[in-house]
Parts: C-alpha cells; sequence; structure tokens
C-alpha cells in the first residue's frame, strides 16, 4: 500500500506536511492529525474507513455532504455578528478533484477540515463543559431539524435498533462455547433481564409516536469540539454515522457518554455511576434550542434512551467479546468485555436513579 504520507499528500492541496499523528482513540475507523507548513500551525484531518463496518463509504460520504450543506444553510440564516462560533467540517477534495482516495489495496481514505483551537475530552470536566456538551447537540439537531430524513440514505443497517443487537447476541451466545466467569454470567443475567424492555423505543417507533429525524448516531463526548480560549463548543465531528434515525438515539448516546465521569475505557467498572448533575446541565444545553422542536411524546420516551443506550452500547460490547472481537478495536483479549461492563454498571446507576433523572426532564421540560 501507499505510505501515509503520500496519501496526505494528495489532500494537502495547499500547504506541505509538516508532522503526522494518530488522533483519538476511535474503535472503528483510523484518523489522523495531518500539519501542515509547521509556521502556519495549519491541521486536517485524514482518515481511513473501516469498510467492514461502512461496506458503501461512497454512501457515507453522500450523507456527510447532504446534512453538511444542509447545515450550512441553515447557519447562513442567522443574523450576523450576534451568533457565537459554531463550524461544521468541510470535505476536503484530493488534486485530482475527488471527496476521497482508495489505496491500492482498496482502502477508502478521505481529508476533513479540522476544527482550529478547539481540543475534545473523553470525559466531562464539569457542569460548564456538560452545558456546553448538550449545547452542541442541540445546535446540531436544531440545523437539520427541517431536512427530510429521506434525503439520507440507511448507511448502516440496524444501527441504534436495540431488538436487533439482542437477535444477534442471542445467536452468538448460542454458538459460544468458551468458558465461563462470573463477569460473563453476570453479563448474561443483565441482558436477560431486560431482553423485553429493550424494544420500548422500536414500538414507540413503530405506533408512530417518534419519527425519524435526521442524527448524528454517535455524538459522544469526544466528538465535541470545545474552543480552547471561550470554553464554548464550536462543532461537532464524526459525521459517518449520520443518517434516519431516532433523536433519542443521540441523546442517549451523549448522556450515557457524558455522564460516566470515569470513561468508558475505564477498567474499574465496578466503581461506575451516573452523576445526574451533569445530566442536568447536559439536558440544560440541549434544550435550549431543541425544546422548540420536540413532541410531547419526545420528552415521554427520554428517560428510556438514556437508560436504553447504555445497556444496547453494552451489548454490542458484550456481543463483540463473546463473537472473538471481530467489529470494535481492541487493545487487549478481554477490553471488550469490560467495556460492556462498564455500561452495564452505568445502565443500573441510571436505573436506580430513575425518579431523580425524570424530575430532572420534567423541571427542564
Ligand atoms: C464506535 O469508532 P467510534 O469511537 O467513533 C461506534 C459507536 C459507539 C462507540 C463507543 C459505527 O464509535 O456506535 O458508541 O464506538 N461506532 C460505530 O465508543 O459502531
Ligand atoms: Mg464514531
Amino acid at each position: 500500500m501507499e505510505d501515509l504520507f503520500y496519501i496526505a499528500e494528495q489532500f494537502a492541496v495547499d500547504g506541505r506536511i509538516a508532522d503526522i499523528r494518530e488522533l483519538g482513540n476511535g474503535n472503528i475507523n483510523d484518523t489522523f492529525l495531518v500539519m501542515l507548513d509547521a509556521r502556519t500551525e495549519k491541521h486536517f484531518i485524514l482518515q481511513r474507513i473501516n469498510t467492514r463496518v461502512f461496506v458503501d463509504p461512497e454512501l457515507v460520504m453522500h450523507n456527510m455532504r447532504i446534512a453538511t450543506e444542509h447545515m450550512r444553510s441553515r447557519l447562513e440564516l442567522r443574523p450576523p455578528g450576534k451568533s457565537r462560533r459554531w463550524e461544521i467540517p468541510a470535505v476536503l477534495l484530493t488534486r485530482d478533484g475527488r471527496a476521497h482516495l482508495r489505496g491500492s489495496d482498496g482502502s477508502f481514505w478521505r481529508g476533513l477540515s479540522f476544527i482550529e483551537g478547539c481540543r475534545s475530552f473523553e470525559t466531562i470536566s464539569d457542569e460548564r463543559h456538560a452545558e456546553e456538551v448538550g449545547y452542541a447537540l442541540g445546535m446540531f439537531h436544531t440545523l437539520l431539524s427541517d431536512l427530510l430524513p429521506d434525503k439520507l440514505a440507511d448507511t448502516l443497517e440496524g444501527f441504534h435498533i436495540t431488538p436487533r443487537y439482542l437477535r444477534h447476541y442471542d445467536e452468538v451466545l448460542a454458538r459460544h462455547s468458551a468458558p465461563g466467569s462470573p463477569e460473563i454470567d453476570y453479563c448474561v443475567r443483565f441482558v436477560n433481564d431486560r431482553s423485553r424492555w429493550a424494544q420500548v423505543l422500536e414500538d414507540a417507533k413503530k405506533r408512530g409516536s417518534l419519527p425519524l429525524r435526521p442524527i448524528h448516531g454517535d455524538p459522544k463526548v469526544d466528538n465535541i469540539m470545545i474552543d480552547a480560549v471561550t470554553g464554548q463548543a464550536a462543532g461537532i465531528v464524526d459525521l459517518d454515522t449520520v443518517k434516519p434515525g431516532l433523536v433519542h438515539y443521540d441523546i442517549g448516546d451523549c448522556l450515557r457518554s457524558g455522564c460516566n465521569r470515569s470513561g468508558e475505557e475505564t477498567m474499574a467498572w465496578e466503581e461506575v455511576v451516573f452523576d445526574t448533575d451533569i445530566c442536568r446541565a447536559i439536558f440544560r444545553g440541549y434544550l435550549a434550542d431543541a425544546r422548540r422542536f420536540l413532541t410531547e411524546d419526545d420528552f415521554a420516551y427520554l428517560y428510556d434512551a438514556v437508560r436504553l443506550i447504555a445497556f444496547e452500547l453494552g451489548l454490542r460490547f458484550f456481543t463483540d467479546f463473546l463473537e472473538g472481537d471481530v467489529y470494535f478495536k481492541v487493545k487487549q483479549p478481554e477490553h471488550n468485555l469490560v467495556r460492556a461492563l462498564v455500561q452495564f454498571r452505568l445502565a443500573g446507576s441510571i436505573e436506580s436513579q430513575e425518579a431523580a433523572i425524570r424530575k430532572i426532564i420534567r423541571d427542564l421540560r
């Protein structure tokens, strides 16, 4: 395969590459920060898309174009001068004018603009940060709230459809023959006790209570860019999973990520709790804008969304562990098992604070 430097150069249309660094800890794609011309301190993002997960990466780029163009047109309608900074990642073109590059080994590469002067965090530091994280998701949903969801393709069939993950889990568990352990037994019981309830959002969708809308799909804390000077959220990145879905998937994902102060990669899974102060601040930031388009029914399912997406991610990690780590990248043999335990502990902590979380939602309504 061509080397990384050669590939980066194809996207570096105006500038010389000074350095390339691996960025973040994505579980699916490989992400690099390319530093241009040390003098100007400009950067861009280079990514290799995992085509085992995103089997039609051109379609991912298509959704990204539709969504970013729509958001840009909505941003331009804001009164000039009055609004705060908000940036939308732009797709970079290669030297021969394409939106992606195919490596000789079939790998799929793309370049994206970097939101300068910003950084992201794996965990939330305080309530101000939490409010900004919520604000960012609310801003994102608001900018897309009048884009018809059928303008976007379904690039990842079954994504966030919990009953489908459960069906797959049942198949994998039935085939699984490796020795058990107290942790595995705990996970099996945890899933089993909740498998009927886990249809909750899909049932509401089928009944017509919750509409499909454009969603981000993965608005975890690390994907919210925070301006280093003002401390304000200035954008949301990782638009691969933008597609039609329920905003509840996004809200649940943002909260399960933000309210776990130990972070989703902690090894100390027994200490994981859901922080309701952070939850209140995220909801406050989110609802500042999003309140305008959410319906009564949307509000009625917010608690379930928070509980469900933590449970669902635990289920996805646990299934992947049982299946031999075929989906999420791992750094050690039991990595996916520990990640599952973290999410299940978090879901349990959410359940034990149900009344408090429902009250937070009611008070902010
Ligand atoms: C994956 O690769 P990354 O970190 O952007 C996953 C998300 C999970 C997340 C958990 C396409 O996202 O659904 O919430 O890991 N993305 C996909 O960290 O499955
Ligand atoms: Mg992602």
